[in-house]
């Protein structure tokens, strides 16, 4: 079969190291024939991304603080001056503070709260604007969430109320971009074992689960990876608002 993103032009934000679902969703674009603009917070994940990326065929690394809206001018006049079209974008992007995933949510202060919504959620907004006049040919923008969501998950927390504006964020982007030929989904991913989940208390016992899902087993970060080509590809063509499970069948159960 032909590369299913062969000549297109793909943004990937959240890659910090080779265990980040960007990075497995960069090496599936790379594989699928995509060429990648990537976005890195600060020096230390500049050096690592460069060392990651060595055999992508990465366009531009552009620095990108979602919480800055310099950067994210900056970031709207790097993929202006790429002079080509931009067909995708993956926002794989998230934080709250330690202390808000481990506090009771009651505790959960004012700041906290606006932190995890602004980086976790207003950012697929940001990113947006950024990347619209540049996706001439249409597309498509997909994000990663979490069943913590719609479904109270133990410590997830404010992380939880955040991914809820996210995934109401992608409805009314899609709905807003679907005349432009651009299709907005969100991933909702299962546990995967990366380095924003490894720092969680608790998370080996969430990792165990796996084998109660339908497929009695944990998800591989290539699965997601393959999920957002599909996304990022023509065949999803008539997909757009969704949220993809894509956790083993976990979301099913109810016990
Ligand atoms: C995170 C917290 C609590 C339970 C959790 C997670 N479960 C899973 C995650 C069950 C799977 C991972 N996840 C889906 C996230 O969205 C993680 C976000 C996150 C993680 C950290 C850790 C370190 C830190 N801030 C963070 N902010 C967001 O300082």
């Amino acid at each position: 079969m032909s590369k299913l993103l062969e000549g297109k032009l793909a943004l990937i934000l959240g890659i910090a190291n080779r265990w980040s679902l960007a990075y497995s969703i960069a090496q599936a674009f790379s594989r699928e024939g995509a060429s990648l603009v990537l976005t890195y917070l600060g020096e230390r994940q500049k050096v690592a991304i460069s060392e990651l990326s060595q055999d992508f065929d990465i366009a531009a690394l552009i620095p990108c603080d979602v919480t800055k809206d310099e950067e994210m001018a900056a970031l709207a006049a790097s993929l202006l001056a790429l002079g080509r079209p931009l067909h995708a974008v993956v926002h794989s992007l998230a934080f709250a503070n330690r202390e808000d995933l481990e506090r009771p949510f009651t505790e959960t202060s004012r700041e906290g709260f606006l932190l995890a919504q602004n980086v976790s959620a207003y950012s697929l907004v940001g990113v947006a604007r950024a990347a619209v006049p540049v996706m001439t040919a249409g597309g498509s923008i997909s994000t990663l969430t979490y069943l913590g969501s719609t479904r109270v998950v133990p410590n997830y927390n404010v992380m939880g109320v955040a991914k809820a504006a996210l995934e109401a964020s992608v409805r009314y982007l899609a709905s807003e971009l679907g005349e432009r030929g651009i299709r907005v989904n969100a991933i909702s991913a299962g546990p995967v074992k990366t380095a924003s989940a490894r720092a969680i208390k608790g998370f080996s016992s969430i990792l165990e689960a796996g084998d109660r899902t339908p497929l009695r087993r944990n998800t591989d970060p290539a699965e997601v990876a393959d999920t957002a080509v599909f996304l990022a590809s023509d065949l999803a063509r008539g997909v757009t608002g969704n949220v993809i499970f894509v956790d083993s069948g976990m979301h099913v159960m109810g016990f």
